[in-house]
């Protein structure tokens, strides 16, 4: 293997490489009938919250085409395939009667993938909480550590004869602090304690499931998906910040999940905030993991707020931060474009955590492109979405090199499959590689799905 992030040289990947792509159950499924309502129906429906009033009632009608997509991901020649499932979908109230409408729909999908040797790797929890225990305080009450543990033993049951390998939750980050302490996601909370609860009880139902799932089907093949990145600040910003962010952004998760504690310069920082973790729950959390899940698309820069900065910072412990933009190329969405800290990212998670770190897959990693220059379709019906490839080509060789380092990388799954609703941005962010014309639900493989079948097919970089 030849690394070297940015050099237009071939890269083979190791014998055995997993290449498959990603979706969540909200961002494209569609077909409300049955599900019960999840806490981003409702905050779709708040005046302001998703650009153009957005919502999630047909997404990319997933569930109506799942037969169609899964041959295209097989067309796309795809090993394996990231999903979550919609908990309000097999459990309308969160807890208490599954559905036996929305169990069958998932059976159909397991069953269509695996018909097409497609491994279906289901993620039990990506933001999509039914409202009906939103309404009972969601992840803010400890309580919520049983129900979730109980939704992740009926999985295990009812589909762990052939679906193998499970994440728990999908960026917990997310759903506790840009949930509960910016609001800029469902539910759209400003509540610095309430963000805190949230982090740590995801984390303690994430221990308590795996116990649960293991006692029910012990050979399954668990993990969880975070989303860790190198923190930088510039000098208008207490250097200390850059600690405290990179310690609830990354080494809160990571040291509970893989080491069974939590930091304690963190929990110093967070002091009376933290009084939601109790004797013990450090031990829960710390199961054993078959595999860890990376999603990176950027480095995270930071500055100082002024009383310009709108909103309010999702980082509790560095309230004052603000994220600084930085000259360098960027995505559409705004994000730079930095491959060599995704690099060093992977290589830091290999010194920091030694033997302790399990085998780990790049569960996401993409770029959102829709403008200038236009990526629709051409007159031939061809998407060019060249800067895409650009970006999964240096971001693929940031792995090969983070590898080449000794980092145990088994896998790469592609954000997104295909365009879909981007939670507070709607469906005006494009991430897939797949084009979706929302009009008429045609799927159009955009130039960078063809690249990536050809990578998949060869397990290499092109030079
Ligand atoms: O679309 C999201 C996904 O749901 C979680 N990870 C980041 C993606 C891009 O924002």
């Amino acid at each position: 293997m030849t690394p070297a992030t940015g050099v237009a040289s071939t890269v083979r990947f190791p014998a055995g490489f997993t290449w498959g792509a990603a979706t969540a159950s909200f961002q494209i499924e569609g077909d409300r009938a049955g599900r019960g309502d999840c806490v981003w129906d409702t905050f779709c429906r708040r005046p302001g919250a998703v650009v153009h009033g957005d919502h999630g009632d047909v997404a990319c009608d997933h569930l109506r085409l799942m037969a169609d997509d899964v041959k295209m991901m097989a067309d796309l020649g795809l090993q394996a395939y990231r999903l979550s499932i919609s908990w309000p979908r097999v459990l309308p109230q969160g807890t208490g009667a599954a559905s036996p409408s929305g169990l069958a729909q998932y059976h159909r999908l397991f069953e269509l993938l695996l018909e097409h040797d497609i491994e279906p790797v289901p993620t039990l929890f990506h933001w999509d909480l039914p409202q009906a225990l939103e309404d009972r305080g969601g992840f803010r009450q400890r309580e919520s550590a049983w129900w979730f543990a109980d939704y992740a033993a009926l999985m295990a049951e009812e589909y762990g004869d052939t679906v193998d390998r499970w994440a728990t939750f999908n960026e917990p980050w997310c759903y506790a602090y840009l949930g509960h302490a910016s609001g800029e996601h469902a539910p759209g909370l400003r509540d610095r304690a309430a963000a805190v609860a949230v982090a740590h009880h995801e984390l303690l139902a994430h221990g308590h499931a795996l116990q649960a799932m293991r006692s029910v089907r012990p050979n399954l093949s668990l993990g969880i998906v975070i989303n860790p990145s190198p923190v930088h600040v510039d000098d208008t910003v207490d250097p200390d910040v850059e600690r405290r962010i990179d310690g609830t952004l990354n080494r809160w998760w990571l040291d509970a999940a893989l080491l069974g504690r939590y930091p304690l310069d963190v929990l110093d920082d967070l002091g009376p905030l933290a009084t939601c973790v109790q004797d013990g729950d450090e031990g829960t959390i710390g199961q054993e993991l078959d595999w860890l899940g990376i999603n990176y698309y950027n480095d995270h820069f930071y500055t100082a707020r002024t009383a310009t900065t709108p909103g309010v910072s999702p980082h509790v412990t560095a309230p004052g931060s603000a994220p600084l933009v930085v000259d360098r190329p960027q995505t559409d969405i705004g994000w730079p474009i930095t491959p060599q800290g995704f690099e060093a990212l992977l290589v830091r998670l290999q010194r920091d955590y030694g033997d302790a770190l399990p085998p780990v897959y790049v569960t996401e990693n993409g770029a959102a492109y829709q403008s200038a220059p236009a990526e629709v379709p051409d007159a031939d019906g061809v998407v060019h979405d060249e800067r895409r490839i650009r970006y999964y080509d240096a971001h693929l060789r940031a792995v090969a090199a983070a590898i080449e380092q000794g980092v145990d990388v088994r896998g790469y799954f592609a954000w997104s499959l295909m365009d879909n609703f981007e939670w507070a941005w709607g469906y005006s962010q494009r991430f897939g590689l797949v084009y979706v014309d929302y009009a008429t639900q045609q799927r159009i493989p955009k130039a960078s799905a063809h690249w990536y079948a050809q990578v998949a097919r060869t397990n290499q970089l092109p030079g």
